[in-house]
């Protein structure tokens, strides 16, 4: 008799957690997929002859590794790396490096599982992978940045390629951390090719790679938003983080006629009453990203705002919000507290802001809400892009490239709507990614039969 992992969604999750003790964010993350995707597979046997779900929900492979090296008082430091590759049916490996004190295994391979599906749902090849280590870039000088990177990129080489495995940006992770680590691999292997992206636009990096996931996840929230015949212009918004994604989530809600209430880091949130201009937006990039400084000094160059020290901006009232900070930074409080303001629409920047409850909260709500996977894929699909560019040796125009930015939006909305309306005019747009996402993959698995 034939095995077959046609099991209920309690027995299947229960093997998803004793499989992986110790890791909540990578069986959060299974569980959020499994519930939207159980029902749809249910009459789809070959799926479960080929226990396509059981290996979806195992990565390839999971290196991890020792990174080494010396602080300016010439202390040893130690530090663990890791590269996660969890699926390359339709691509290379591909997704961003956090350099972060919470990172660890767990958090990585929910990383990767999302970004396989993210990246299937963008249309481009692309695999999905996640690396990183548990640096912690806070209070560090430059030069102890550049060694790090360098002692990290002095293993990771071996496991990465322009055809394997193709790593980026994420928290910690910028342009001056992706040169460091693109100028070691080119030391070392004495190859220029396409091995990571956001890179400078001196030596090969494309333009827009900046701005595209916090510009992508409004273009996505101004898609939901079109659904229901409103668009931006008036609209209040509550947005976290104060990073590439928010910042630029930010700069884009102003640019379409929104105004930005919040930002946030990690010691608290900023309430602007009278609007985070662009030019406050500006003066946050300078502050947190050259200056390294905090939040809480936004109220000093900006009298009339306040700083709300160890809190998350879920409780002001507001039309839209972005969570564009971290993993469970929304939990089901929030989201209640969210609806009950009158909060129309929340389109997720980071990677799974929101826990399971909160998630839950949203779609009995009927919220317009797009998990991650969904509205801040413009990231990795203009990284995509700059894979393209950088085979063919070539470079595209903004204007191009932006067009191409906003098309993968609006395919990705277009394939929520495909997989997730729910008739009565309610699109479960969790629903609709983490079925088209799933598809595409698993569809390819099985082409590969047993391997
Ligand atoms: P950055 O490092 O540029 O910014 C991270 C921001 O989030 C900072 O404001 C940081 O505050 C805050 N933050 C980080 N950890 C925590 C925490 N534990 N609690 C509260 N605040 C926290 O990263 P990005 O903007 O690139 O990434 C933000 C999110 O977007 C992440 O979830 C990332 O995975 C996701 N993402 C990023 C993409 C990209 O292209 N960069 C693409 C798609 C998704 P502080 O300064 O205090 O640490
Ligand atoms: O989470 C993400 O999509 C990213 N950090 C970007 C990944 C990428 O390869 O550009």
């Amino acid at each position: 008799m034939a095995v077959s992992d046609h099991v209920d969604l309690p027995t299947f999750m229960e093997g998803v957690k004793k499989r992986n003790p110790h890791q909540p964010e990578f069986v959060q993350a299974v569980q959020e997929v499994a519930e939207d995707i159980f029902e749809f597979i249910g009459d789809k046997e070959d799926y479960h002859a080929q226990q396509i779900l059981r290996r979806i929900a195992e990565p390839d492979r999971v290196v991890s590794f020792r990174v080494c090296w010396e602080d300016d008082a010439g202390n040893i430091r130690v530090q663990r790396g890791y590269r996660v590759q969890n699926n390359n049916a339709i691509g290379p490996y591909k997704g961003g490096i956090r350099f972060h004190p919470s990172v660890n295994e767990s958090v990585l391979k929910f990383l990767a599982f999302e970004q396989t599906f993210k990246n299937a749902l963008t249309g481009l090849p692309m695999g999905g992978g996640k690396g990183g280590s548990n640096f912690n870039p806070k209070g560090k000088s430059v030069r102890e940045i550049m060694r790090f990177c360098q002692s990290f990129m002095t293993e990771l080489y071996r496991h990465i390629g322009a055809d394997v495995d193709v790593p980026a940006g994420d928290i910690g992770v910028g342009g001056r951390e992706i040169g460091y680590m693109f100028g070691q691999y080119k030391r070392i292997t004495n190859e220029f090719t396409g091995v990571l992206t956001g890179k400078g636009l001196e030596w090969g990096g494309s333009l827009i790679r900046t701005e595209a996931t916090g510009y992508g996840a409004v273009y996505f929230l101004a898609n939901m938003l079109a659904t229901k015949g409103e668009d931006l212009v008036g609209k209040t918004a509550v947005i976290s983080g104060s990073g590439n994604v928010a910042t630029h989530a930010a700069e884009k809600i102003v640019q379409l006629g929104g105004k930005v209430l919040t930002l946030s880091d990690s010691g608290g949130f900023v309430h602007d009453p009278d609007g985070i201009t662009q030019e406050k937006i500006d003066w946050v990039k300078t502050h947190k990203t050259h200056r390294r400084g905090r939040m809480q000094d936004y109220v000093a160059a900006f009298p009339g705002a306040t700083f709300h020290e160890g809190k998350t901006p879920w409780g002001v009232p507001c039309d839209v919000a972005l969570p564009c900070a971290t993993q469970n930074e929304l939990l089901g409080e929030d989201a209640r507290t969210l609806v009950a303001n009158g909060c129309r629409a929340v389109a997720e920047g980071a990677n799974m802001p929101t826990d399971l409850d909160g998630v839950h909260v949203f779609k009995a709500a009927r919220l317009l809400y797009a998990p991650g996977k969904a509205s801040n894929a413009g990231g990795v699909a203009v990284s995509g892009l700059e894979m393209s560019q950088n085979s063919a040796r070539r470079a595209w125009k903004e204007e191009e490239l932006q067009q191409m930015l906003k098309d993968i939006m609006l395919g990705i909305h277009q394939s929520c709507l495909t997989y997730g309306d729910q008739g009565g005019g309610y699109i479960d747009y969790v629903k609709g990614a983490n079925i088209a996402g799933r598809k595409k993959v698993a569809d390819a698995m099985l082409a590969f039969g047993v391997v």
